[in-house]
């Protein structure tokens, strides 16, 4: 019995002892810089080591698996939020991640002095736990002395939970959180306009309200709108699974672009781009175009370069039409490959677009086309003649902000920022090739590029339809 005792006293000591090695052995490899007083306390490694102990679902972003006799009620609660609240709820709010960085990521070192963020989050509806890890995550790996605060806006959400007890909660988090509430629904482009004109940091960092920010994510944002003030940035934008929110590495092979229709799409880094890199992976970007939902910028910058375009409703185009404004006018958006933050992507929106989504995303993609492409619209009009018919309102405010920042034409945009467009830069005509004998056209099928056409009968509705003449 006593020999018993013994051995508990011996192991209990020697994992004390272990602990205390562990401890020590992080605390020395984290803090490469230990000179740097602001991040001397030993807090932070403290908690490192506590959370890289966590073992609950969905730590180091594994999936979470739901057993199958909760199935249906996961199939109810998914469609609350368009993903899996169910699974979602089960992961700590303050779960831990993979470094994900490449390799020479890790040991980049920025400078001292950055400008400090304020970080603002839009939601409307959204769940507490995805709402709630993306402000831990923003809390819990940026260094407080470069975040100045989180600031929450709440584009007209009808869910209790986010009212009084939301605000209760965040009173007690390490970073001021302020809660700013939009009387009635106003769409994104309108909340983060209000966030903007309420934060007070150099940086302005726009999240989503279903992220979670990565170790290291701030500082090269930072550091490279420090270098560049008139640059735009965006971290990589890792993938939240839907389904079982695993945590998966987003490509830094990819960019920005769009298609004739104007919808954003991911394509792979053109040759060119990384031969002006040479090859350099770390380095950031130049991207044409953004995702739109995660980006820093330099408060200044934003307001100079004319903020968002107010006369477009909830969502949709508003991130081509900064993207457009941004390389026209004189300033640059990349991608910083060693900053990672994860995003939930959804199948279907979960929100409501009051107008109707159709409407509200071709208005929004009129005042884009008219204020920003000059001659370059018609293809966008040729391939989705509905954005002809709508009332697109009064853009003669942004007209003048082109013209007062002296912003160069769309030709200019696509000869040297997206060479690789669809839209081609030159052309001679644009229209349907039509067999006048059988009244049959060519079409696409909607095959994809390189692949054969077909042929069938014209409908005159451009689409698959639609071909350019150039050369
Ligand atoms: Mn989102």
């Amino acid at each position: 019995m006593r020999r018993f005792v013994y051995c508990k006293v011996v192991l209990a000591t020697s994992l004390m002892w272990v602990l205390v090695d562990v401890f020590l052995l992080l605390y020395f490899s984290e803090c490469n810089k230990c000179d740097d007083k602001k991040e001397r306390s030993l807090l932070p490694a403290l908690r490192a080591v506590i959370s890289r102990n966590q073992e609950g679902p969905g730590e180091m972003g594994k999936a979470v698996l739901i057993p199958k006799d909760d199935h249906e009620k996961m199939k109810e609660l998914f469609k609350i939020n368009q993903f899996n609240l169910m699974a979602s709820d089960l992961i700590a709010l303050n779960r831990s991640l993979p470094d994900v960085r490449l390799e020479g990521c890790k040991t980049k070192v920025y400078p001292d002095e950055l400008p400090n963020t304020s970080v603002v989050i839009v939601f409307h509806n959204e769940a507490w736990s995805t709402l709630l890890r993306t402000v831990y995550s923003v809390i819990n790996r940026s260094p407080h002395y470069l975040l100045s605060e989180v600031i929450l806006v709440d584009d007209a959400s009808e869910r209790d939970f986010l009212k009084l007890t939301l605000e209760n909660y965040v009173k007690n988090l390490e970073v001021p959180v302020k809660i700013i509430r939009m009387e009635e629904r106003s769409g994104l482009i309108r909340a983060r306009l209000r966030g903007a004109a309420a934060s007070k940091g150099q940086v302005i960092t726009f999240l989503d309200a279903h992220c979670e920010c990565t170790l290291g994510w701030l500082e090269p944002l930072l550091a490279r709108i420090k270098e560049d003030r008139k640059t735009v940035v965006c971290p990589i934008i890792d993938v939240i699974s839907d389904d079982t929110f695993e945590y998966m590495a987003g490509s830094d092979m990819t960019y920005g672009g769009f298609n004739w229709k104007l919808n954003f799409r991911w394509y792979p880094v053109p040759q060119r781009e990384m031969d002006r890199r040479k090859g350099d992976r770390t380095l950031p970007v130049r991207t044409p175009t953004m995702a739109g939902g995660l980006f820093s910028i330099d408060r200044n910058y934003f307001e100079e370069i004319g903020t968002y375009d107010a006369g477009m409703d909830i969502w949709g185009g508003e991130n081509l039409e900064m993207s457009f404004r941004i390389w026209q006018c004189g300033g640059s958006l990349e991608i910083v490959t060693c900053s990672h933050v994860g995003h939930v992507f959804r199948k279907a929106t979960p929100y409501t677009f009051p107008g109707g989504t159709g409407h509200v995303i071709n208005k929004n993609n009129r005042r884009l086309a008219e204020v920003w492409m000059d001659e370059f619209k018609d293809f966008f009009y040729i391939i989705s003649p509905g954005v002809v018919k709508v009332d697109y309102g009064d853009v003669s405010v942004r007209k003048s902000l082109r013209e007062n920042l002296k912003c160069k034409p769309f030709s200019w945009y696509l000869e040297n920022i997206y060479p690789d467009s669809q839209i081609p830069r030159r052309y001679y005509s644009l229209g349907e090739i039509r067999n006048v004998e059988t009244n049959q056209c060519l079409d696409n099928m909607g095959r994809k590029e390189n692949e054969k056409v077909g042929i069938f009968n014209c409908h005159g509705m451009g689409g698959n339809q639609q071909g350019k003449m150039t050369s």
